[in-house]
């Protein structure tokens, strides 16, 4: 445990994280002072009147002054402000590394480019299924800090590359990179950065989970307790059917309520996360029985239309819109929306998946026009709106209409979860 008493400690952002943060520095009797770049951010509304906040820019005075700076996920550690203070030898830190250093539960990890939501959560049901303590938060959107005034016996953290960036002390009891492909490149300077980032939590880890299919996730110097999740090959495989471990047959994938090629895979992870940090296998099958998945990850809407409305909101870069077309059956015509921010992607990766005749894409949004010119069969319009009321005419028994816009929502919802809410409306014609 450290101690921040009396300590001046400036935390930058007002959103979750660093409300969070205040609260946990506040008892920990620091001085605490916040910065938020943006004028008039939502937080500043819950932050004690008692503590001084600067808006609108960052304050260089105050960052060169600190002791500590707790940075929030948001901000880019490479903001020039920033870097002068790193350059003053000003200690910068995240929530997630105040956090390890508190902990005293072990912790399981979890990154990655895809999964990080799915994997987190089922390793969590595992866990609780299993007769275990579990918290779970990080950028799930629980920040987790605040798990650390329950009595937990293990944490269950998704940790994003930004979270990751700030992270020093971790010691995760099992971590992962489930996978890597483009994202964030507004962010870094080159997908081996985003990489890199990645790379952090197996630092000190007890043991480290490996995607055998996608060597971007093995660490560059080999480590002893490594495990491997794949289709074959692997400690954690696919075998007729079943789900294995170490050669034993868990469950049948029959069994599972996910569907899907990449959420076998997410369930070997799980697996492996949760037996490397003691979960009984009880409650690993019960969970894996149980779990029903999360909203706007490749959700069906129930509709009374007979088309197959499917949203996938969470969809938020090219490698989750890839895995949401792989293999999909599409029984006459596939309306594809796509749009929103691609924070730099290259989009080209999706063009074989859907240059088809019985595909159509409707994009629309910071990103649309980009996005158009990956397929002929494309139309561009302003909102996702514009888009279903341009389909609807169109639409007959065994037709798709697909949400999965390998973008981030910002430029126009407030978060995915408002634009998959929005398009379930839509779809049921509200
Ligand atoms: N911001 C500023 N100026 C500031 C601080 C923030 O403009 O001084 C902006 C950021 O650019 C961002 C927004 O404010 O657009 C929120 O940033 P934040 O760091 O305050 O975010 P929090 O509300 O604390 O939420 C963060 C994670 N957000 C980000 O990493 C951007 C949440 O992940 C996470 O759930 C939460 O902490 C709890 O741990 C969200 C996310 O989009 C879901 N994550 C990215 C992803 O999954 O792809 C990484
Ligand atoms: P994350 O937290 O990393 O964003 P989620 O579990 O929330 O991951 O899923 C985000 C999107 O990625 C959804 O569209 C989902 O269908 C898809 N997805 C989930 N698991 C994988 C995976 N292993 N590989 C590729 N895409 C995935």
């Amino acid at each position: 445990m450290h101690n921040y008493q009396h300590k001046i400690i400036t935390v930058i952002g007002l959103g979750k994280t660093g409300l969070s943060c205040v609260e946990f520095l506040r008892r920990k009797q620091a001085q605490v002072r916040v910065i938020d770049t943006r004028s008039h951010p939502a937080g500043a509304e819950q932050l004690p009147v008692d503590v001084p906040l600067h808006t609108g820019g960052l304050n260089v005075d105050w960052l060169l002054s600190s002791d500590l700076i707790v940075i929030s996920p948001g901000l880019a550690m490479a903001t020039p402000e920033i870097q002068q203070a790193v350059k003053a030898g000003v200690e910068i830190v995240g929530d997630i590394e105040l956090f390890c250093r508190e902990a005293t539960a072990p912790i399981i990890a979890i990154t990655g480019s895809n999964g990080k939501s799915t994997v987190t959560s089922l390793v969590y049901e595992m866990a609780k299924q299993g007769g275990v303590k579990v918290g779970m938060g990080g950028n799930i959107g629980v920040p987790a800090l605040t798990l650390l005034d329950q009595d937990y016996e293990l944490f269950v953290l998704e940790l994003s590359s930004f979270q990751l960036e700030t992270t020093y002390s971790l010691k995760a009891k099992s971590a992962t990179v489930l996978n890597v492909s483009e994202d964030h490149m507004d962010r870094y300077e080159s997908l081996e950065a985003y990489r890199q980032a990645k790379l952090v939590i197996y630092h000190q880890a007890e043991q480290i989970i490996v995607n055998g299919e996608d060597s971007q996730t093995l660490p560059d110097q080999a480590v002893e307790n490594q495990q491997k999740f794949a289709e074959q090959d692997a400690d954690y495989y696919l075998q007729n059917g079943w789900l294995v471990a170490k050669g034993e047959p868990v469950l049948a994938i029959e069994g599972m309520q996910i569907r899907g090629r990449h959420n076998e895979m997410n369930a070997l992870a799980a697996m492996a996360l949760a037996e490397g940090a003691g979960v009984p296998r009880a409650g690993i099958i019960q969970a894996l029985k149980t779990y029903g998945g999360l909203a706007h990850r490749f959700q069906d809407v129930p509709t009374t239309d007979g088309i197959r409305w499917i949203n996938d909101s969470k969809a938020t870069n090219v490698g989750s819109t890839v895995a949401a077309l792989n293999g999909l059956e599409i029984p006459h015509k596939l309306y594809l929306l796509l749009g929103g921010d691609g924070k730099g992607a290259d989009f080209s990766e999706l063009t074989p998946f859907i240059q088809h005749d019985n595909i159509f894409c409707y994009c629309f949004g910071k990103d649309g026009s980009a996005l158009a010119q990956l397929s002929p069969n494309s139309v561009l319009v302003n909102t996702m709106a514009e888009a279903v009321a341009e389909i609807r005419p169109h639409l007959v028994l065994g037709d798709i209409v697909l949400l999965s816009p390998a973008c981030a929502s910002l430029d126009q919802f407030k978060n995915f979860e408002e634009r998959g809410d929005k398009f379930v409306a839509l779809a049921r014609g509200e």
